[in-house]
């Protein structure tokens, strides 16, 4: 027996290891050039082969991915189509509500507040939340502020959004591709239970610990804001954000969008339940894709991939990722285009301020 033959023999008499293998070798040599057909069992380390494996794995990744993210805006488009036939009729019905609504706010702001003002010094960090200090002081700016999250030893630096909507907003994200810092998101599991870039500046996430203490707090409600590289803006706001422990994956709990007050489309329902995914974490339920590697990002990716995604890389509007699903997008809004800015925000959804 020729020792190439043997070692063939040797190769595919180990079970569901090397026939496969050896079988994929025999195929890939067919389209080879002529110094190598006819070899029984040509040699692994072969640079040609070795590449045209490479490319036949990255075309496969390639289409796997293809199909999911159509997949992802099939759900995406299917969900705005319901949403749309129910803001029909819900519309009627609000017409009717609203007179109501106003005449009970105008008997509200008649009565005077006597709740006291909660007491307490902000640059301490007595407060739990940035909606807290904003109680304390309505006259507080933007910016930030230190908070002492209940469980937490520590207090932790955050940034504050003290003016839209009444102001009160704890941000725990915060993206803008425009800046020249630039912050990686692709980290790993360690890094996004901690959070990075803290104190936060302008592109940033919350640690997961953090997320999941804030969120235990009470019941938040979510903003999200984001802006597309023409300057147009778009918001979401969502009744209910919540996030697991990390025994449940740091699972997310999102609740009702809400259309009154939203511009940019429902891309969260694709993400509720969903655990978080890293790299090196692969939760997202997909057994072909691993959505955290491919995307480059962290996030509660869907076994589609994502209708929203943050956490994607920071690219000026000038500059490409090597696959359109790696960048910062909301699917509802401008599909797999980029966007420029994001953030998360959130805040009780019983916050009000005393004046
Ligand atoms: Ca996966």
């Amino acid at each position: 027996m020729k020792p190439c033959l043997a070692a063939l023999v040797l190769l595919c008499s180990i079970p569901g290891l090397a026939y496969g293998k050896c079988a994929l070798d025999a195929a890939l040599a067919k389209n080879l050039p002529a110094t190598l057909e006819g070899s029984a069992c040509p040699p692994a380390t072969d640079p040609k082969l070795v590449a045209l494996k490479e490319k036949v794995k990255k075309e496969k990744t390639q289409q796997d991915v293809t199909i999911n993210m159509l997949q992802a805006m099939a759900a995406v488009e299917a969900k705005a189509t319901d949403m749309l036939e129910a803001k029909l009729k819900k519309l009627e019905v609000k017409l009717s509500v609203l007179e109501g609504e106003i005449k009970r706010k105008k008997a509200e702001l008649k009565v005077e507040d006597k709740t006291p003002k909660k007491q307490g010094d902000a640059s301490k960090g007595d407060f739990p939340d940035c909606g807290g200090i904003k109680i304390m002081d309505p006259s507080m700016k933007s910016g930030q502020y230190q908070i002492k999250i209940k469980g937490n030893t520590q207090k932790t630096p955050v940034k504050c959004d003290m003016e839209t909507m009444g102001g009160g907003w704890t941000i725990i994200l915060g993206r803008d591709a425009s800046q020249t810092k630039v912050v990686d998101f692709n980290q790993d599991l360690a890094a996004y239970k901690k959070g990075f870039d803290n104190p936060p500046e302008t592109n940033f996430i919350l640690g997961l610990d953090h997320m999941t203490k804030l969120t235990s707090q009470g019941k938040y409600q979510l903003l999200v804001e984001m802006e597309d590289f023409d300057g147009v803006k778009a918001s979401a706001m969502y009744k209910e954000f919540k996030v697991g422990d990390e025994a449940s994956k740091f699972k997310l709990t999102i609740g009702e969008y809400d259309e009154a007050t939203s511009t940019a489309g429902d891309a969260l329902f694709f993400h509720n339940g969903k655990p978080f995914s890293t790299k090196g974490k692969d939760n997202d339920g997909n057994t072909k894709v691993d959505w955290a590697v491919v995307a480059t990002g962290g996030w509660w990716y869907h076994e589609n991939g994502y209708a929203a995604h943050p956490t994607g890389q920071q690219l000026d509007k000038t500059k490409k990722a090597d696959m359109e699903v790696q960048t910062i997008n909301w699917l509802p809004w401008r599909g797999y285009e980029k966007l420029k800015t994001i953030s998360f925000k959130v805040r009780k959804s019983d916050f009000k301020l005393v004046y």
